[in-house]
């Protein structure tokens, strides 16, 4: 047996690897070998590049680069709608031309010419990737014309960085960005992650932490901007805009003022200045992010002002330089007293957002979490997003899997993102999806992701947790992806060109998060995790803790009553017909009831099974799928190369473990609870 040559990871999904035939190499050479290519951009060279590495691993020969077409006419041409031949080239094969950071792919003549147009030069190097990617995984040159334009204004990675180098909620080693209080001066590694972030379309970064720590506050003032500013210069060569996550009483703590009033002149002018000497730095600057006035963090309450106030002040700071202030609106009060059942968690953002509609600067843009807790395997969409017909809104999701089981485990999101993103508000009639709101709305809004990357040689700690990351950008590109799509794309790039054991890593991928969801907190229950760590089982972890994120199990039932009839109102945030859907337990989708519902445990399912039969059954069927994942993996022996084979399969057999465990500890606790027994008479502790 031929031993597959070890990889680390570092690659991801652009491996080039030599085309998977003959025949097939032999065909993308005759036209690939020679490459026209005029422009010289920062950006257009970070193209050519692209594809000198790219084709030259998959031809076997480096490709040449020419100016004038060759007179044979086999070529591969690239260039923006700027240049005229290409023009040319567009009216002749009547292919429309590309908008915006699109591009088209087209041949000519029986794809004896080859084409990559862009709208723009950033078009240019996402076509790039999209033709390699076709390449990589074995595809015919393209022929007739596809034109792609990214659907969401906004794509981009939350990194929660701080300067020391840590990552809140990272689970793949430390910042590529941050060491020791300094901005690294090493970008290696940034480059690298410029290309898989240009690869898949995303084109802005959140270098710091949202919480941002004292240290940090200092990160846009001239000592860290020198350093800042080649980091951004590094990432600007692949289409990506930087921002930076600044603390509400920043003007206090890094500024000297005696204030953070958001209505105090000084203030205000304190915002403009910084902004004006980070864009003296970094003249393309995405803006600002904030966290304010949530988790202990200070906000504009302090002040007896509003978010609105908040959060005008700092974006007229950033409006002269075209600047975005992008304010989180994951607002609550963490401090919650469980006897008071009126307040209630899930509807913090709502009541705290809605009376402020309108009240935005143009520049301001809602960051809104999926869900209206955090981040928990299954939660129901915000009723934020749409809410707000006259505030430019931004869906946020998590890639770093804080509470899905933290790069151990693999659980692959994009089907849950593509769920919040299909979710249809209602906001302006039939068909108002999450991804229509954050589509269409402005230049300004997107996808936001808390990135699940550190400075682990497969960047994910998991290498199978990649698949989130790469999903994450192809989903902001194009909504209407289907998540297993997305998942074969990726895994035939990333363990091709093996057919089968690319089918075998998609099956798993689609199979991981029903399995996760089912041995940890099916039927929408969510919130069992350890406390501060958010990993590994404790029913009453936060049932015992003032957080607020309770489940109210006693020895009848289990589950919030978020109902308006008689429990927390907060099914009154949504609109119709999802209102009455959820309120009632019997239309409220099963996925949901205990998030929606205090239900006793002998409460009736349709088909007749009891609710606590039900959680019993999947806790035992999520932990038998996890077994099933190791044993595919393994099955996998010998066509996955050793190390990355070794470590995948180390994590399955970990995650294997913690999957019974979760499974037992839950299982027993609600035995203790109801006293009833399992009817297939397996082990309950
Ligand atoms: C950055 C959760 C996490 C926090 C995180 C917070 C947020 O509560 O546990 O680590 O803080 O979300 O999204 O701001």
């Amino acid at each position: 047996v031929q031993r597959l040559p070890n990889e680390t990871g570092y690659e991801g999904w652009l491996r080039y690897r030599p085309a998977s035939s003959s025949r097939r190499q032999e065909g993308y050479t005759a036209v690939c070998q020679r490459i026209v290519a005029r422009g010289a951009s920062e950006v257009l060279l970070s193209a050519r590049r692209e594809l000198g590495k790219g084709l030259g691993a998959i031809l076997g020969r480096i490709p040449e680069f020419l100016v004038e077409p060759p007179v044979d006419g086999r070529y591969l041409g690239i260039g923006t709608v700027a240049e005229q031949w290409l023009l040319d080239a567009l009216a002749v094969a009547g292919v429309p031309r590309p908008t915006g950071d699109g591009f088209v792919l087209f041949g000519q003549g029986h794809a004896t010419a080859v084409f990559i147009v862009g709208g723009s030069d950033i078009g240019c190097l996402y076509g790039t990737f999209a033709l390699l990617r076709r390449l990589q995984l074995g595809e015919d040159l393209p022929n007739g014309p596809v034109v792609e334009r990214p659907a969401m204004a906004l794509r981009m990675l939350d990194h929660w960085d701080n300067l020391d180098g840590s990552v809140e909620r990272g689970y793949a080693g430390r910042s590529i960005f941050f060491a020791r209080g300094e901005v690294v001066a090493d970008r290696q590694r940034v480059l690298d992650y410029g290309r898989l972030l240009a690869s898949i379309g995303v084109n802005a970064v959140a270098l710091n932490n949202v919480n941002v720590a004292p240290g940090a506050m200092a990160l846009p003032t001239k000592r860290h901007l020198g350093p800042l500013a080649a980091l951004a210069g590094t990432f600007r060569s692949f289409g990506v805009r930087v921002f930076l996550s600044v603390a509400f009483e920043a003007p206090v703590v890094a500024g000297g003022l005696l204030t953070a009033d958001p209505g105090s002149p000084e203030v205000a002018r304190w915002w403009s200045q910084l902004a004006g000497g980070v864009y003296d730095y970094v003249p393309d600057l995405g803006g600002f992010l904030v966290k304010a006035g949530s988790e202990s963090q200070p906000g504009p309450r302090v002040y007896g002002r509003t978010h609105a106030d908040g959060a005008n002040v700092i974006a007229a700071g950033l409006e002269p330089f075209g600047g975005t202030l992008l304010w989180r609106t994951f607002v609550y009060d963490c401090k919650q007293d469980w006897r008071d059942r009126s307040t209630d968690r899930a509807k913090a953002a709502f009541d705290e957002f809605l009376p402020l509609d309108g009240l935005f600067a143009p520049n301001v843009v809602l960051q809104v979490k999926s869900g209206p807790m955090d981040f928990q395997v299954r939660e129901p969409p915000s009723p934020l997003l749409g809410a707000m017909a006259n505030t430019s809104q931004t869906v946020e999701v998590q890639l770093s899997q804080e509470y899905t089981g933290q790069q151990v485990h693999l659980c692959y999101l994009v089907p849950a993102w593509k769920r919040a993103l299909d979710f249809d508000t209602y906001a302006s009639g039939t068909g108002s999806t999450v991804a229509k709101l954050v589509c269409g709305a402005s230049s300004r809004t997107g996808m936001a992701g808390v990135a699940n990357v550190g400075d682990d040689p497969n960047w994910t700690g998991h290498h199978l947790a990649q698949a989130n990351l790469y999903g994450f950008g192809r989903l902001a590109w194009c909504p209407d992806l289907p998540a297993e799509q997305i998942a074969a794309e990726w895994a035939g790039l990333t363990f091709g060109p093996d057919p089968a054991s690319a089918d075998v890593v998609t099956e798993m991928l689609i199979a991981s998060a029903p399995a996760y969801e089912s041995y940890t907190t099916p039927l929408g229950l969510g919130w069992m995790v350890t406390p501060g760590s958010h990993y590994g089982p404790s029913p009453d972890g936060y049932e015992y803790s003032p957080w607020g994120t309770y489940h109210f199990a006693d020895s009848v039932g289990i589950g919030v009553d978020r109902t308006t009839s008689h429990g927390t109102g907060f099914t009154a945030q949504y609109r119709e017909p999802w209102k009455t859907i959820f309120e009632d337990p019997s239309t409220c989708p099963e996925d949901l009831l205990l998030f929606f519902h205090h239900l006793r445990y002998d409460f009736v399912l349709p088909g007749g099974t009891i609710l606590v039969q039900r959680m019993y059954d999947r806790h035992f069927e999520g932990t038998a799928i996890a077994e099933d994942l190791l044993a595919r993996w393994r099955s996998l022996a010998g066509c996955v190369d050793t190390v990355r084979y070794r470590a995948v399969e180390e994590k399955l057999a970990e995650q294997v473990r913690q999957a019974r465990e979760w499974r037992d500890v839950i299982n027993a606790y609600l035995y203790r609870k109801s006293g009833k027994n399992d009817e297939n008479r397996r082990p309950v502790y």
